[in-house]
């Protein structure tokens, strides 16, 4: 596929490397002028002590570095740089790019930035280089979408999948969907009236038919639950801490995230903000929160501490629920279990857990049973260390059930793809109970292809000119 166009030569320039402090920082050019461009303010350090008239004509070999300075308009030295050029077809673009490495000052970047918009480069959008590659055709959208999380990965394993959607692993699982659809539907056009008329012939075409389209969902909802997987690695396990005060619920946060972070005290209401970390449990990726401790009554900014409390419980994937193991469970257990847990309508994972029992065991197994039923239970001791690493072990089986994520298996997908992939299965749905309901073939065949189109979408084939600004823009400058 390839809709580029003219609009899309002119020659972009951005600071690709992130914004702060670093070893170095890199401006790249990408259009038929990026070299042109770029030369008008290298020269190279050999050259540096000539006059401008005795300065030779400059062809760098592609891929080679060369060392120089970026001189401004008065010849004085911007930076001192590598410099080097990489022709289209084979860079990142597809177009011919120029890179200079600085140093990762602000400044001397900016001020080459700038120059480079002086000397006719225009700032790129965000995401512009890579919505070039893909506009190219070196990139899939998919794989283009991949380099977004590759960007955002915030794990290991969060990174080895994004890796697989930048190989085109996500792009082939799609690309084999879209053949099944479009060999039933190739069925359907051979064999079109699958004999409806005659019973005794609802034979062996039908069956198979049937099976195939039922072997298409599955795959799909496959990829949807390897989809869930992917969130978790690449957002983190919103995991929140809970229970009422004083129960050691900055004492967890603490030991989890290694690090004195939270306030702890004997006074209850300590903590009145939530508190956020991302750590990683076992290759588990955790977005840790801690939250004010939560009872009916309390004053005006405990109050509004519950309130921020609250709202991240119902937002959670899995909840901490904390317990203090030394004395008996109390009303105001009971009040949050009841208030935020079953009436809140959430449907979290739920670990309960027993603390302080270095202060005597008050709380029996069949007392938490009885009220709060149906949970996994641990008792811990923060003052003693006990009890931790079951603890860890548990957050971890409980999120992919006692196996870890295979690397290959999490998939990444962005909002926009899952919608798409939803939409194609509710179609391959309706064409099944189409099928069932005996409706006649042809409409069958619409709604396989309305799920041919929607997994198209997927992988770009067929996309609007918005989706793509849409995508692209949420990439940063320079990518
Ligand atoms: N004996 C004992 N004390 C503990 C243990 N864990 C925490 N504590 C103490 O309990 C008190 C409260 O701990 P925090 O971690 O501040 O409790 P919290 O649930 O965050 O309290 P709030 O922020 O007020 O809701 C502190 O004095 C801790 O030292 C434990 O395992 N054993
Ligand atoms: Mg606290």
């Amino acid at each position: 596929m390839n809709i580029r166009n003219d609009e899309f030569n002119d020659t972009i320039v951005a600071i690709s490397t992130p914004p702060g402090e670093g070893g170095i920082g890199i401006v790249r050019f990408s259009g038929n002028d990026a070299l042109a461009i770029a030369l008008k303010m290298f020269v190279r350090k050999m050259e540096r002590e000539k006059l401008p008239g005795e300065l030779q004509k400059f062809f760098p070999v592609p891929r080679k570095l060369y060392y120089g300075y970026v001189l401004d308009e008065q010849g004085h030295e911007i930076d001192e740089v590598l410099f080097s050029y990489m022709p289209g077809p084979h860079s990142y673009t597809c177009e011919d790019v120029v890179e200079i490495n600085a140093h990762g000052g602000a400044v001397p970047l900016k001020n080459i930035l700038s120059l480079a918009l002086k000397k006719g480069a225009r700032l790129a959008d965000p995401g512009e280089f890579t919505k070039r590659a893909y506009l190219n055709g070196r990139l899939d959208l998919v794989q283009a979408e991949s380099i977004l999380a590759l960007i955002r990965a915030k794990t290991d394993k969060a990174l080895k999948a994004a890796l697989n959607g930048l190989k085109g692993a996500l792009s082939s699982e799609i690309l084999t969907l879209r053949a099944d659809i479009v060999s039933l539907l190739a069925q359907i056009e051979v064999e079109v009236d699958f004999s409806y008329e005659d019973p005794d012939l609802e034979t062996d075409l039908e069956r198979d038919f049937a099976k195939k389209i039922l072997g298409l969902l599955s795959k799909i909802e496959t990829l949807l639950r390897r989809r869930f997987q992917g969130k978790i690695l690449q957002e983190g396990l919103k995991t929140v801490i809970a229970g009422r005060p004083n129960v050691g619920k900055s004492s967890l946060y603490n030991y989890l995230i290694r690090e004195e972070r939270a306030i702890v005290t004997e006074i209850p209401g300590t903590t009145r903000d939530l508190l956020v970390e991302y750590i990683n449990v076992r290759g588990v990726p955790l977005k840790l929160i801690d939250t004010a401790g939560l009872h009916p009554a309390g004053d005006e900014v405990e109050k509004i501490g519950m309130m921020f409390s609250r709202k991240a419980m119902e937002e959670a994937d899995l909840l901490l629920f904390m317990l203090d193991a030394s004395q008996e469970i109390s009303a105001e257990d009971r009040w949050i279990y009841r208030n935020i847990y079953q009436d809140g309508n959430i449907d979290p994972g739920l670990i309960i857990i027993l603390n302080k029992i270095d202060l005597g065991l008050r709380i029996t197994r069949e007392n938490v049973e009885d009220v709060f039923p149906g949970h996994p239970t641990l008792e811990i001791s923060l003052r003693e260390g006990s009890g931790l690493e079951k603890l860890e072990d548990t957050i971890s089986k409980m999120v992919f059930s006692g196996e870890a994520v295979a690397e290959g298996s999490a998939l990444l997908l962005e909002a926009r793809q899952e919608e798409l992939l939803k939409k194609a299965q509710t179609c391959v749905e309706d064409a099944y109970n189409a099928y069932i309901k005996k409706i006649p073939p042809d409409l069958i065949s619409i709604d396989l292809r309305q799920a041919g189109q929607y997994l198209g979408e997927i992988i770009g084939e067929e996309i609007s000119e918005d989706i793509l600004e849409h995508i692209f823009g949420q990439f940063c400058i320079g990518k």
